[in-house]
């Protein structure tokens, strides 16, 4: 999916009436809040076609702002946006991403000012994620994980390649794989979508022994869109990916013209690079 950086609408100083802020008394009367919304997507069918279906009804969007600020009651304008940026993008699913501006022109500070705000912005994501098992019952734990995957919280369109036996690569001393590949649309930012992969590791029984070693259920995030990352707890992409036959033909199955950001080069290249790489032995 291609993010479209240029069409966008705006709904500006939506006001509401809402029970938010660490102070008792505002709980308890309530105060005026306003809203900056700038929503992301592709208004190109809706404007060819002049076809409200075709894009999303800022009416809709405007309702559904202004109850969920009546509906809940959070202490910080940070949790409101977060909560609601959330809310809007799972509730409309054309956006793409939504920037979000909630403002408090009454904050009860004893000073006065125009207004504070907190503006945040958010978005789907896609991610692929390699599957393996070569440890206990594969085929179920495999099945497991996807499962575990597809119910994944804050994660849609959940797509799986064939799943397939590999021999074994690095330690080869030990049982043939059974790996695939997952590509889904995420809103959890890398390190969060990392915390929720080792947690289905760990409900399939995963212990993590040897290096390369033998594995009830690995899951690798190999790409988060075009995002390089290096970190201690996160690479990305896979920094061993274009090296692994079990994580490119999956890859090249489900997408075959996937850009690697720092290669630069789609995964069936990459997918054929290898295969000419290892007929010529080297
Ligand atoms: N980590 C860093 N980047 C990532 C990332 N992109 N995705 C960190 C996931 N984790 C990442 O991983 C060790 C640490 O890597 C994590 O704590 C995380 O913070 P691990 O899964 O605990 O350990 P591991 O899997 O033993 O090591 P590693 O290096 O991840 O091994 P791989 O790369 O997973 O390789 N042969 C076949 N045919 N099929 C296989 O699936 N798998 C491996 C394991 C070896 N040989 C194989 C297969
Ligand atoms: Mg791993």
């Amino acid at each position: 999916m291609v993010c479209n950086k240029w069409d966008k609408i705006h709904i500006k100083n939506l006001e509401v009436f809402g029970r938010h802020g660490v102070l008792p008394e505002e709980k308890r009367l309530g105060q005026k809040f306003q809203i900056n919304a700038t929503l992301y997507l592709s208004t190109r069918g809706a404007g060819l076609k002049d076809d409200l279906i075709k894009t999303i009804h800022y009416g809709e969007v405007s309702r559904f702002m202004a109850d969920f600020m009546v509906e809940h009651t959070f202490q910080l304008i940070e949790a409101a946006a977060e909560q609601m940026a959330r809310a809007v993008l799972l509730q409309f699913p054309a956006m793409e991403q939504i920037r979000l501006e909630i403002a408090k022109p009454w904050a009860p500070i004893g000073l006065p000012l125009e207004a504070v705000s907190v503006e945040i912005k958010r978005g789907w994501h896609q991610a692929f994620i390699a599957i393996g098992s070569n440890l206990g019952d594969c085929h179920r734990l495999i099945g497991q994980g996807i499962e575990a995957l597809r119910q994944l919280k804050d994660c849609k369109e959940v797509q799986v390649s064939e799943i397939i036996m590999t021999k074994p690569y690095g330690v080869t001393d030990q049982p043939d794989f059974l790996n695939g590949m997952a590509v889904l649309r995420t809103l959890l930012p890398p390190l969060e979508l990392l915390d929720e992969l080792q947690r289905i590791e760990q409900e399939a029984g995963r212990e993590r022994l040897i290096r390369w070693g033998p594995r009830t259920l690995d899951l690798d995030l190999i790409f988060y869109d075009d995002a390089v990352i290096h970190t201690e707890r996160l690479q990305v992409p896979h920094p061993d990916m274009q090296n692994r036959d079990f994580v490119l033909k999956p890859l090249a199955e489900l997408a075959p013209y996937f850009f690697h950001p720092v290669l630069h080069k789609t995964a069936k290249e990459m997918l054929e690079n290898l295969v000419d790489k290892n007929r010529n032995g080297c």
